[in-house]
């Protein structure tokens, strides 16, 4: 069986092919050694360099270079002493390598360790290697995060509990309620019938009495009925939950927005829209114009403010509690799309909207050569612009109403944790 040695993904191969040379054998010096008084630096002559004193003269090396055999076997053992110094400080770096891995391994894996105390005694003590610190950090966050659930557990069930308090009164004393009535007209059926039981004199003298009861009963029974007509008597308690984990108690979500840009973006004509789903000329709106409007599960507050240079200061008031911003941008008018960049980067540094989801309508796109989403992302540098918040930009036509719908249905998705519902 073949075993692998698998190393994690994540670590850099650093992989070292050691090839350990065989030690070779000395060669036999030849029989005539003894008479050899110097060497053959010849390349050919190089396997038995060995001269003898004929052989220099007449022999296989007539005519080589040579040297002196003592001043030769002297150059190579410097040279040997040269190679077992590069060997030392090789064998030391590969030693000190050995040493450093020995050391990360005991550094990732922690252990006993023996320390000693101030009074200078030794003893073992548990170190905790970088693997359990990074168990132990992981650990902390989801602790953090759970109690930070659990607060927010608390909280949801605490608005659950006062919704049902307050409605459980609110049916109680509706209960209370029907009881005295319940025994007004029985009462009021008991005088009509003893009445009834009555001589024709005391009949005749309870008239008025009579009828000012039926009055008073018709009257309560109108009451009644436009109460009934009103309430919807339903156990059903509908929950739904923001990204934040906040739970909404109720058929419809209530998201507060405040719609801002320059001054003819088109923000009055994208509040008319969404509410009344009809062009309608505007006017240039010189305080603000408030609408509702509802959409599946959600029910939108927005608030059209002024866009024109003196009114701006203004904007500030409307961002308390605003979840979300819808900046409109004029896509057909190039030369004031570094001034909406302007007042765009002003609204990114404000603390109240620290949290605000910002929505960017790039309205007019039916108009011919309008700036597209793309260009003006890259015009008004978005990306870096609204770096760190839940941003979107979507193109638009107000007239048409074209994109209206994809922006607020983008809004429903950052503001509602399970997803916008289609409530009919
Ligand atoms: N072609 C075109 N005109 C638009 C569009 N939206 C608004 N307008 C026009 O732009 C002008 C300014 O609109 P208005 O809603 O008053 O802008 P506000 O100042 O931002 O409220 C009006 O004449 C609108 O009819 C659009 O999508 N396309
Ligand atoms: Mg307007």
């Amino acid at each position: 069986m073949r075993m692998r040695l698998t190393l994690p993904p994540c670590t850099a191969r650093f992989v070292l092919r050691i090839c350990v040379p065989s030690v070779p054998s000395s060669p036999t010096p030849p029989e005539h050694w003894q008479s050899t008084g110097f060497v053959c630096l010849e390349d050919g002559c190089q396997p038995g360099p060995l001269m003898c004193c004929v052989c220099k003269e007449y022999g296989k090396h007539q005519g080589h270079k040579h040297a002196v055999l003592e001043a030769e076997a002297n150059q190579i053992r410097a040279s040997i002493l040269d190679m077992a110094h590069c060997i030392r400080t090789f064998t030391e770096e590969v030693s000190e390598y050995s040493r450093k891995l020995v050391g990360i391994v005991q550094q990732i894996e922690g252990g006993e360790q023996i320390v000693e105390d101030s009074m200078g005694i030794a003893h073992t003590e548990h170190v905790p290697g970088t693997a359990e610190s990074a168990r132990s950090c992981v650990r902390a966050y989801f602790a953090d995060l759970h109690e930070t659930l659990c607060r927010q557990e608390e909280m949801a069930l605490s608005v659950v509990d006062a919704h049902v308090r307050e409605r459980l009164i609110w049916l109680r004393q509706q209960q209370e309620d029907m009881t005295i009535l319940l025994s007004q007209v029985s009462t009021a059926c008991l005088h009509c019938e003893k009445t009834l039981q009555q001589d024709d004199c005391r009949v005749v003298l309870a008239k008025q009495e009579i009828n000012r009861l039926l009055e008073t009963l018709q009257k309560q029974q109108q009451q009644f009925t436009e109460l009934a007509d009103h309430i919807q008597l339903d156990a059903g308690i509908p929950v739904t939950f923001t990204k934040d984990n906040r739970v909404h108690i109720g058929p419809k979500m209530e998201i507060r927005v405040v719609t801002l840009g320059l001054d003819g973006a088109g923000k009055t004509t994208i509040l008319f829209k969404l509410k009344q789903d009809e062009f309608m000329q505007p006017i240039p709106t010189i305080g603000f114009n408030v609408e509702t409007v509802e959409y599946k599960n959600l029910k939108f507050t927005i608030w059209d403010v002024g866009g024109k240079h003196k009114l701006r200061p203004l904007w500030k008031h409307y961002y308390l509690n605003t979840q979300a911003v819808v900046f409109v941008i004029d896509s057909c008018h190039r030369d004031r799309l570094m001034e909406s960049h302007s007042e765009l980067a002003k609204l990114l540094t404000e603390k109240e909207l620290r949290d605000a989801l910002l929505l960017i309508f790039a309205n007019k796109q039916d108009v011919p050569g309008a700036v597209s989403v793309e260009e003006m992302t890259e015009l008004l540098s978005l990306h870096k612009l609204c770096c760190g918040r839940s941003w979107h930009i979507q193109g638009c036509d107000a007239r048409s109403g074209m994109g209206l719908h994809e922006g607020l249905d983008w809004l429903s998705r950052q503001l509602v944790a399970a997803g916008v519902l289609d409530v009919a």
